[in-house]
């Protein structure tokens, strides 16, 4: 069950640079690690949120947590640089939230998730959400131990991103075009945002979705029912 860290992936055309990149990000990969066989043993589907600022995130979390809540056991832990806005928006849809407060960091890393996990309620937990802080490019490196990457791209920040931002997509196993509401206001390309994305990593998924429509709603809420449920069956199997 264990695959190689997010760290370790390379766009193609760069130059691995095993003396220093990789070993900057060990300490952070161990306690990946750490984190990867705490969700494993307690069967806890962890999936990592990471687009832009103001992508949609929040939103998403307060939608799905209001979908899905019934069916599942949904916490959330979010990160930003300062404030405990989006955790007090994210409670108020139903679920526990819980605010890391990065104080200036312009992405999470795996010892914040330990420390933070720490203060959770965990027990029962079928779905941990982490919201990343709002960046394309930092928390493309650091592996959090989550079994799915899940990178927001809103049409409001231009169709030309995936290719801009190449790790952010490469080491994502789905993009979520968000705010597809706004599409008919927008010289945002759909069908171009996915191919410059599988170009970049062809087996990324794609959902386009809108939290204030309920466009592509359904099949992200089907998408994660899937996940969990996969996850839990594959527990069951290992211990028969
Ligand atoms: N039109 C439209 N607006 C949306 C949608 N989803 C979110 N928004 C708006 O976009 C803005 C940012 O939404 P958030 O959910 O706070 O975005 P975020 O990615 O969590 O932001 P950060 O945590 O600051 O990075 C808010 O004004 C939302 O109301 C959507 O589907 N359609
Ligand atoms: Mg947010």
């Amino acid at each position: 069950m264990i695959s190689a860290p997010k760290s370790s992936k390379n766009i193609r055309g760069t130059v691995a640079c095993d003396n220093t990149t990789m070993h900057l990000l060990q300490a952070n990969d161990f306690v990946a690690e750490a984190i990867r066989k705490e969700m494993h043993s307690r069967n806890i589907l962890m999936i990592n949120i990471t687009s832009s600022a103001g992508s949609g995130k929040t939103t998403l979390m307060q939608e799905t947590a209001r979908r899905l809540k019934d069916q599942l056991h949904i916490a959330v832990l979010v990160g930003d640089l300062e404030t405990e806005r989006d955790a007090i928006r994210i409670r108020e849809a139903g679920i526990e939230a819980l605010q890391i407060v990065t104080g200036g960091i312009c992405h999470l890393e795996a010892q914040m998730i330990w420390q933070a996990m720490q203060s959770l309620h965990l027990d029962g937990v079928d779905l941990l959400f982490v919201e990343n802080v709002g960046n394309l490019v930092c928390p493309a490196s650091f592996d959090l131990g989550e079994d799915y990457r899940v990178t927001l791209l809103a049409t409001t920040e231009g169709d030309d991103k995936p290719k801009k931002y190449p790790r952010m997509f490469l080491t994502s196993e789905m993009m979520l075009v968000s705010k597809s509401d706004l599409l008919p206001y927008l010289p945002f390309s759909v069908d171009a945002v996915v191919k410059d994305a599988r170009e970049v990593n062809p087996n990324i998924e794609v959902i386009t979705l809108s939290s204030t429509s309920g466009e592509g709603l359904d099949a992200w809420c089907a998408w994660l029912l899937e996940k969990v449920q996969a996850k839990k069956a594959a527990a069951e199997m290992a211990t028969v």
